[in-house]
């Protein structure tokens, strides 16, 4: 006779067979039978107790896009399944691989208006790339290791709703997981010859050709670096590719649009070729102009085309592509449009720098020296949880990243409230690294409760948080579209008391010679800190609609800008395309 085994149990051992040992929910009655399961599984499988299943959900979103390992997370029927949502939408938009299990009453309630009890599957049919509810004990474990293969076959979310009464049951313990024998694909799909001949025409006959990379490219960055240098095209990064590159690489220019760096959007506004690499940049209309030519260099064929005609596709990996490229160059002399790019570089990285190193002691706090801060005391391999709103504007521009340091954030589904789940799932999957945790007040104020979390399970986290008792990022949208300010402020809440009474070190720094002694306290705390800085409500310069150049602005307007931004050395793109005599497109 075969040993039997809970199927909660063997549920759960199936999860641990793919290397998870963490996940993230709150229980509810109809989640009793899995609970009973992961208090016997728990030396193996941790149980991380959020706050609120939000954060949970976030956190394992966070957990895959730091590690590439399936991130997982729960919420018992009704309303704790409904809790999930922002963190399943946010995998599905990034197309990260995530596990949801789903509470459900047990079976004999379902379909009888039971409390909390609701059809599971259709609510999660839109965010989920599977989604089925489990109607036998003995198909659990075979349900969740299918439900793990599809969601990282197709990088998207799985959802299992569970009857609480089939966990409960015995059933034979034999092997479910199909683990041993699943394996990233190794192959690397090779491009076609012709492909990369005709990229290269193309990339010879341009005259100011652009690298444009995403995420696709992030195990290749040695060779996307060598690539600008050899065909002299700078490197243009999708924001949430902050990191892939070291910031300090010499022809990086940044992100572009509003989660932006200045030469980015310069050299995208002038660029006659864009060679866009493992990327599905959302921000195409406007920034990509019709009568630039465009390579395509993806390995998933449903994304060419999406953002600009292709004049050449390359179906392949990245590396594989840049690597075949690499083979057929020479090195040769920079181009005038090259050093152009590289002396807006060096204009703007000095301008950054300015804005860090302004001083005044006691006067108003702006947010750059707290970046200043941030960069003296952070470690070479530091993991940023980052929200959303100014915070992923100002991060982008103001941390100075090794290459070896991970910055995580909400790319396309953007939600608010990401930073604290972010930093939680950067401390659970990398102990040894010091986590930050950046935040706006407003962001911050959706998650703040889960600061318990951090403290109950004692992740040495720095949290920073930015009041400027606004949702910055919204004021400045209601001005560039001339509306009045509405329903845009926020009360200035001791977000530090906050922390303090979950049992966290809170700091309150309101001027600038507060902030060293702060940042010594935090990098050397053996506990949760969070240092709220008073900051004032100065809004980051516009880099998409910057008023510097003397053909297309008046004199004042030039000056009003520059006075608002302190951009009095901040030179237009347009006098470096001069200054290196840039050929007229
Ligand atoms: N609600 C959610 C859940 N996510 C969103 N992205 C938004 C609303 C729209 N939104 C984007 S940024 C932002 C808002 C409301 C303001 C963020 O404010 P805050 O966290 O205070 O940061 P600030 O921009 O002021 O630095």
């Amino acid at each position: 006779m075969t040993d039997t085994i809970k199927a909660s149990v063997a549920m759960l051992r199936v999860i641990e067979s793919y290397g998870v040992d963490h996940l993230y929910g709150l229980p509810g009655g109809s989640f009793s039978t899995t609970m009973d399961a992961l208090y016997d599984e728990q030396a193996k499988l941790k149980f991380i107790q959020v706050k609120h299943e939000e954060v949970g959900a976030m956190a394992a979103t966070a957990d895959a896009k730091l590690t590439g390992k399936i991130g997982v997370a729960f919420g018992s029927a009704g309303p704790g399944a409904t809790h999930l949502f922002n963190g399943l939408y946010d995998a599905k938009m990034d197309g990260v691989p995530m596990l949801a299990l789903i509470g459900q009453v047990k079976q004999s309630a379902m379909n009888f208006d039971s409390f909390q009890e609701m059809d599971e599957v259709p609510m999660f049919g839109d965010v989920s790339v599977y989604n089925r509810t489990v109607t036998t004990a003995e198909s659990l474990p075979h349900v969740i290791d299918e439900a793990i293969r599809i969601a990282y076959q197709q990088h998207g979310v799985a959802t299992v709703v569970i009857p609480n009464d089939l966990g409960a049951k015995l059933i034979p313990d034999t092997p479910y997981s199909s683990a041993e024998s699943y394996r990233e694909p190794t192959a690397t799909m090779a491009p076609n010859e012709e492909d990369v001949l005709a990229a290269l025409n193309l990339i010879k006959s341009a005259k100011r050709p652009v690298l444009f990379v995403g995420m696709g490219a992030k195990n290749a960055p040695d060779e996307v670096i060598a690539l600008a240098k050899r065909l002299s095209m700078p490197i243009i990064t999708t924001a949430i590719a902050k990191g892939v590159l070291p910031d300090d690489t010499e022809m990086h220019l940044g992100s572009a649009n509003r989660v932006a760096q200045k030469p980015a959007n310069d050299a995208l506004k002038e660029a006659d070729l864009v060679v866009m690499i493992g990327s599905n940049w959302p921000f195409a209309v406007g920034n990509l102009l019709p009568e630039q030519k465009f390579i395509q260099i993806d390995n998933d064929s449903s994304k060419f085309g999406r953002r600009h005609h292709v004049d050449v596709g390359i179906l392949a990996d990245a590396k594989a592509v840049i690597e075949r490229l690499l083979a057929l160059t020479k090195d040769s002399e920079p181009t005038a449009w090259y050093n152009a790019n590289l002396a807006n570089i060096k204009n703007w990285r000095a301008y950054l720098t300015m804005m860090m190193n302004r001083t005044d002691a006691d006067g108003p706090l702006g947010v750059e020296p707290v970046f200043k801060e941030i960069n003296r005391i952070s470690t070479a391999d530091a993991v940023y949880g980052i929200d959303v709103g100014d915070i992923n504007m100002n991060s982008v521009r103001y941390l100075n990243m090794t290459g070896e340091q991970k910055w995580v954030t909400s790319g396309l589904f953007a939600t608010m409230g990401y930073g604290v789940p972010a930093a939680l799932a950067g401390k659970l999957s990398f102990p040894d690294r010091q986590v930050f945790n950046l935040a706006g007040d407003g962001a911050f104020s959706m998650v703040m409760q889960d600061i318990d979390t951090e403290v109950r399970n004692n992740l040495q986290i720095i949290n920073v948080i930015f009041t400027n008792r606004q949702l910055g990022f919204i004021v400045d949208e209601q001005e560039d579209a001339q509306q009045p300010r509405f329903g845009v402020y926020m009360t200035d809440n001791d977000y530090a008391k906050i922390a303090e009474a979950q049992g966290a070190i809170g700091i309150t720094v309101t001027k600038q010679s507060e902030l060293a002694a702060a940042f010594d306290r935090a990098r050397d705390a053996d506990k949760p800190v969070l240092i709220d800085v008073k900051v004032t409500a100065d809004r980051p310069i516009p880099v998409e609609a910057l008023q510097l150049d003397p053909a297309k602005f008046s004199a004042e307007e030039i000056a009003t800008f520059k006075e608002r931004y302190h951009a009095d050395d901040l030179v237009p793109f347009s006098a470096f395309l001069t200054e290196y005599g840039v050929a007229e497109k």
